[in-house]
């Protein structure tokens, strides 16, 4: 069972940016669909919980360089 939650993404500048959140975030298991916004700067997650925690998505977005903060 998929839930969802929004990131707030920090550092994100151009389109390339976009695709190595994007790339990031698909590569944890457990993670559906992903629409990152350049323009918002937030990251629209669909995952399993059962599989990823907050803290896995927000580590992944983290060691392609940039900051992620859940947006509430
Ligand atoms: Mo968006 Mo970069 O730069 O090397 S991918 S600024």
């Amino acid at each position: 069972k998929k839930t969802a939650l929004t990131l707030f993404i920090g550092g994100m500048t151009c389109a390339a940016c976009v695709r190595h959140v994007e790339g990031a975030l698909k590569s944890v298991p457990g993670v559906g669909e992903v629409t990152v916004n350049l323009a918002t700067g937030k990251a629209a997650v669909e995952y399993d919980p059962s599989q990823a925690t907050l803290a896995d998505l927000k580590k992944a977005v983290e060691d392609v360089g940039y900051s992620a903060s859940l947006d509430v």
